[in-house]
């Protein structure tokens, strides 16, 4: 199936209401103030597209360039699901955006492990579902990376458990649901079939308030799963290849739509890898049993290897907490401190440079002056 709608298409709505439909409340219209003072107009980020974006505003989607609103931190770069502040109507042309209003949350990952750069994937969201496809053997490793970034994010995370009507079993899909529940403490599983329209009820509870972002690998069906929330192909979806059951990133840019029983939801493209992204406090609250069995420790510092008293050992033992998941943990720890250390070197690294660059500039500045003057 291919349907090349555009996804502007759908939210070109014109009502005034619309502002308020995109997640609009007083909260944003205080921070928006000072730019309705200099005539800008308010809108959401719908889709963001080599260097353009759309803009929901109460007076439809507009096009405006972001020259204004690119920094060099790419973490601040405008993304889908940011309040803007957009020229109005005739004021320039190629319409601006202004400004981005500061963000409640943003959904953040390292880009590559090597270049240690942040990006923003999804920005003002309160639920992130993790999309996980029953297609593929479960990956748990990965499943926690996800659940880390979510939290960290500020949002509430829901795993979702899609192509449930492939498997058929209860028994075995019981199972999966258990095996992944046992990540995921303080987090809802909800196994879901776009093809049976199994759970997907309870998906649309939990997206119909605030903004929700569908996130995953390519191939797990969130933009199935967005069809079905917003009850219109507004997505395009493409069969993953048989042979691995990969995806083919059909998807390309984050996209925001309006649901019809209230909520917003961005799709996004399959995400190939998930580096954390100081995501520490993130990776605590993914492992909260083993950060809750650590304060019980004898000794506040303890390692967990061989110390007396030490409650996580006992867990082990017990078999009440898997070797797997206490290697994970420990594993996403240390991926985290050494993505910080990174950062820390490279942006003092920049800062360096930044000196240089400006004493050089400094320097020219002068001898032009000289040079100026001897004339
Ligand atoms: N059997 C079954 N197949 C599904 C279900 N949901 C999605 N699919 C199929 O999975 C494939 C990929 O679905 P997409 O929705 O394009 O996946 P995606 O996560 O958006 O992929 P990207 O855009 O590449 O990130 C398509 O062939 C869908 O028809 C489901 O509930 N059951
Ligand atoms: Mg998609
Ligand atoms: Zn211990």
């Amino acid at each position: 199936m291919s349907f090349p709608l555009s996804p502007v298409s759908t939210s070109t709505s014109t009502s005034s209401s619309s502002l308020e439909a995109h997640g609009w409340d007083a909260g944003w219209a205080e921070s928006f103030a000072p730019y309705a003072a200099q005539g800008l107009l308010p809108g959401r980020v719908v889709r963001v597209d080599r260097g353009q974006c759309d803009v929901a505003t109460a007076h439809g989607v507009v096009r405006a360039d972001t020259a204004f609103v690119t920094p060099h931190d790419p973490l601040r770069v405008v993304c889908t699901g940011d309040w803007a502040a957009v020229d109005p109507e005739g004021a320039s042309d190629p319409r601006y955006v202004r400004a981005c209003l500061p963000r409640r949350t943003a959904f953040a990952r390292s880009t590559s492990s090597k270049r240690s750069e942040g990006q923003v994937l999804a920005a003002n969201v309160d639920h992130a579902v993790i999309t996980v496809s029953l297609a593929v053997e479960l990956d748990l490793g990965r499943i926690e990376r996800f659940l880390s970034l979510a939290w960290e994010s500020g949002a509430q995370p829901t795993v979702v458990l899609s192509k449930a009507d492939l498997v058929p079993d209860p028994v075995v899909l019981s199972h999966l649901v258990e095996d992944v529940q046992g990540t995921a403490p303080g987090v809802e599983v909800v196994p879901i079939s776009s093809a049976t329209g199994e759970g997907v009820d309870t998906l649309r509870a939990i997206v119909s308030g605030g903004t929700t972002v569908l996130l995953g690998v390519s191939g797990a069906g969130k933009s199935t799963l967005a069809n079905a929330l917003v009850g219109e192909d507004v997505m395009t979806v493409q069969a993953a290849r048989d042979v691995d059951g990969k995806g083919r990133h059909t998807t390309t840019t984050r996209n925001l739509f309006v649901l019809p029983g209230g909520g917003v939801l961005i799709d996004t493209p399959g995400l190939r890898g998930v580096g954390l992204w100081d995501a520490e406090s993130g990776v605590g609250q993914t492992f909260a049993e083993i950060e809750e069995l650590a304060a019980e420790c004898r000794f506040h510092d303890c390692s967990h290897q061989a110390e007396p008293g030490c409650a996580v050992a006992a867990a082990l033992e017990e078999g009440t907490l898997s070797v797997r998941r206490l290697e994970s943990y420990h594993k996403l720890l240390r991926e985290n401190q050494r993505l910080v250390a990174k950062t820390d070197a490279r942006l003092r690294h920049e800062i360096r440079k930044d000196w240089k660059r400006k004493g050089a500039e400094g320097r020219a500045a002068l001898a032009f002056k000289r040079e100026g003057r001897l004339r």
